[in-house]
């Protein structure tokens, strides 16, 4: 794993980009210290898709920031980003490994205690870079979601694996702290920076205090 799973996770979402356009967002925040950022988009087609993940790609290269891809394998591979984030219905982590080698970051959402206990039997050991505890809080962003798993929930992974906890859904300064101390490595938000007036000073903040 070439990337230390820590520190703060941009997750895009073009529509709450609402002071700058999201390739705005993405240099301001990677200026501000931001360690991954995922490209989220559920309503483009692949073409745009393809096309705003090789221009994010040109704009994190200089900063060495990966970018990871949500849900889509063939994206990561055609923008040559540097992983994928996988949730529970996309394509098998397995199948993800596969095809994108050893190289590749690729993240796991866990929704339930269930995913968990599913996971654990398909392989004690799986190649995955991060597990991702989702959502942690109830969020506007997200409505289709689980139930949130809370800091209780952050906790009870940590103690369950010894992959990197990336903790997402609700997260704002606030309350950033304590699932911190909850266990998170990762803190991965979409409103608190791409709805900021100044995403490079929320990703700074939020990096401060690991
Ligand atoms: N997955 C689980 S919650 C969520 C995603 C993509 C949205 C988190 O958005 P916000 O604005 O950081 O609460
Ligand atoms: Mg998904």
């Amino acid at each position: 794993m070439q990337n230390k799973i820590q520190g703060v996770y941009l997750v895009t979402d073009r529509p709450l980009c609402i002071h700058h356009r999201i390739e705005e967002v993405v240099r301001l925040s990677a200026s501000g210290g931001v360690s991954f950022v995922q490209l989220r988009e559920k309503e483009t087609t692949s073409r745009e898709f393809l096309e705003l993940a090789l221009h994010l790609k040109k704009i994190l290269t200089p900063f060495h920031v990966p970018l990871i891809i949500n849900d889509r394998v063939d994206i990561c591979l055609a923008a040559r980003a540097d992983g994928v984030h996988l949730g529970q219905t996309d394509l098998p982590w397995s199948e993800a490994r596969r095809l994108l080698g050893t190289e590749a970051i690729i993240g796991l959402s866990i929704e339930t205690k269930e995913d968990w206990e599913t996971l654990q039997k398909q392989d004690p050991n799986p190649a995955l870079d991060y597990l991702a505890v989702s959502p942690v809080f109830d969020t506007p962003t997200k409505t289709n979601t689980k139930p949130a798993m809370g800091l209780a929930g952050v906790r009870w992974l940590k103690e369950k694996t010894k992959l990197p906890i990336v903790a997402i859904g609700g997260i704002q300064i606030g309350n950033a702290k304590e699932v911190i101390l909850a266990g998170a490595d990762c803190l991965a938000v979409v409103s608190a920076i791409c709805s900021a007036t100044d995403p490079k000073e929320v990703t700074l903040a939020l990096k401060n205090l690991f």
